[in-house]
């Protein structure tokens, strides 16, 4: 029998980290994308002392009721909604997170996102490979101006900052951004952002972006109310959350020249996507794609396999603090 700590990795990733985390673990791999039950987890999860999970599986009060010897989740992504860190500092389980390694990446994505949905990018191509681009005209594919337009921001975490620096710096653009709570004056500076009320942001951007973390209290933020503020012109991008937009509002404002157009990464049921937005021209969308390059996805699993290493007290990293989202919370028993 092995009396090394059992680690359990939900879904396939890189087969060289599967092996680094052999080097101190029992390791439960799994082979094939999988999808998960409530109880399937529970189950995964009562014979193991760690777990490596993605955004797809859930873990909650149910799932680690019978898990009593899990010490430590560790979260492949940033986001982290899909755990209950009440539930799991209750129980005595770290739970961790991937930040910072995929900040760059997943800007990218946002600005992307935002140039294809304003300039009608993946909108045009369709229409030429549908054969209809048969004479040029003066009046083809018209978008919105990026450059020197204004940027709204909602959620002006390391991302945010991200894509206000994409936008002041490389755009020329105007950055307003709303969050929890302002940012420091220096920091404000760096980003060339600009701090403004919800209602302001949705009214003054041309652009807005989405990347606040979704919580209950955020759900359906982006509702018929607040599209009905923002100017027709304007293009919503959504990188965050599905939840964070009532998405029949939207598909709604799109279909009726109340917005311009839309970029999502992100959606309520995904992966399904709901009908009203795929017969939509004027929305561009992405798999969930926000961190998807190989370097960022390789190094978001290479910290959640340091931070399961650490919090278990394995290796070289055994006392460092894992990137912990509860280490504070968790009572000592
Ligand atoms: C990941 C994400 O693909 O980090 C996040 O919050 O949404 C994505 O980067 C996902 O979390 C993988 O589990």
């Amino acid at each position: 029998a092995d009396a090394r700590p059992r680690v359990w990795v939900s879904q396939p990733l890189f087969d060289e980290e599967i092996e680094r985390l052999g080097q101190y673990f029992d390791v439960q791999a799994t082979a094939e994308v999988t999808k998960y039950s409530a109880g399937d987890i529970a189950a995964r999860l009562a014979g193991v002392d760690g777990a490596l999970i993605t955004l797809n599986e859930r873990v909650g009060a149910a799932e680690v009721a019978g898990a009593g010897g899990l010490r430590a989740v560790a979260n492949v992504g940033v986001g982290y909604n899909n755990l209950d860190l009440d539930a799991l500092s209750a129980a005595g389980i770290i739970a961790s997170n991937t930040p910072d390694v995929l900040t760059e990446t997943t800007a990218d994505l946002g600005f992307a996102l935002l140039m294809a949905a304003a300039r009608r990018i993946t909108e045009s191509e369709r229409w030429l490979r549908e054969g209809q681009w048969r004479q040029w005209s003066f009046k083809t594919m018209l978008g919105h101006d990026i450059h020197g337009s204004t940027l709204g921001i909602l959620g002006m975490g390391r991302i945010g900052q991200g894509i206000a620096r994409r936008g002041a710096l490389g755009f020329g653009m105007k950055v307003l951004y709303h969050n929890r709570s302002r940012l420091p004056e220096a920091v404000e500076a760096e980003t060339g952002a600009r701090y403004v009320g919800f209602d302001d942001l949705l009214a003054q951007a041309d652009h807005l972006v989405l990347v606040l973390p979704y919580t209950p209290a955020a759900h359906h933020l982006v509702n018929a109310a607040a599209l009905a503020k923002m100017k027709p012109s304007a293009t919503l991008v959504n990188i965050a959350r599905g939840g964070l937009v009532d998405e029949i509002a939207l598909a709604d404002a799109l279909a009726n020249g109340r917005l311009a157009a839309a970029g999502l990464d992100v959606y309520e049921g995904e992966p399904n996507v709901r009908p009203e937005l795929l017969a939509l021209r004027n929305v561009v969308l992405t798999p969930h794609i926000g961190s998807a390059s190989l370097d960022t996805r390789r190094g978001m699993v290479a910290l959640a396999v340091d931070n399961l290493i650490a919090a278990l007290g394995q290796g070289p990293d055994a006392g460092r603090p894992p990137s912990a989202l509860n280490l504070g919370q968790i009572d000592a028993g």
